[in-house]
């Protein structure tokens, strides 16, 4: 009896720990076209998600969602403080945060929203807020860990990304 109830609780305490919203693929390189995918593993506190919105840094260009059956997608375009070159043109705004409205997406399943977006030369980390919405509540991933503490300690970490000098295989002497 004793050993079921442990059982249990370290398979609570697992899904716990990785149900956050999370990026499918949390390193890149710098300077690459990448696919953002968020994983929404679970709604606001058993509550069904209706709404996911991310905050896109300003550094983090050319923002193009992925649609998705079911969901409506709404941009927001902000004036850039610093314009750069792209294609020969000089964009001086850019797509800073994207929401998808729809579903619902029950608490007992799993969705995930892409975002293509051109990543900056700066190695380092790069957070993306998210709000999520839900039928009853809503979950704010907008926790970024202070110099040396933990994400892991965090209640609701923002999604975050690793962004990696280019390897070395890459330069060809
Ligand atoms: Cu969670």
């Amino acid at each position: 009896m004793k050993k079921i109830t442990l059982l249990l609780l370290g398979s609570l305490i697992a899904q716990g720990a990785s149900a956050h919203v999370t990026l499918d693929q949390p390193k890149a390189n710098v300077g690459a076209y990448y696919k953002l995918t968020f994983k929404i593993g679970h709604g606001c506190e058993g509550s069904a998600t209706t709404t996911v919105k991310v905050s896109i840094p300003e550094s983090v260009s050319g923002a193009k969602p992925m649609p998705k059956a079911g969901w409506k997608i709404d941009t927001t375009i902000l004036p850039l403080t610093t314009p750069y070159n792209s294609h020969g043109k000089t964009i001086s705004q850019d797509v800073r945060e994207v929401t998808w409205t729809g579903g619902p997406l029950p608490d007992a399943y799993y969705d995930e929203f892409s975002i293509q977006v051109k990543l900056p030369d700066i190695v380092g980390k790069q957070y993306f807020k998210v709000t999520q919405l839900c039928e009853k509540g809503r979950m704010d991933w907008v926790e970024i860990p202070t110099d040396g503490q933990s994400a892991k300690g965090l209640k609701s970490p923002a999604p975050v990304l690793e962004i990696m000098g280019k390897p070395e295989a890459e330069h060809h002497h």
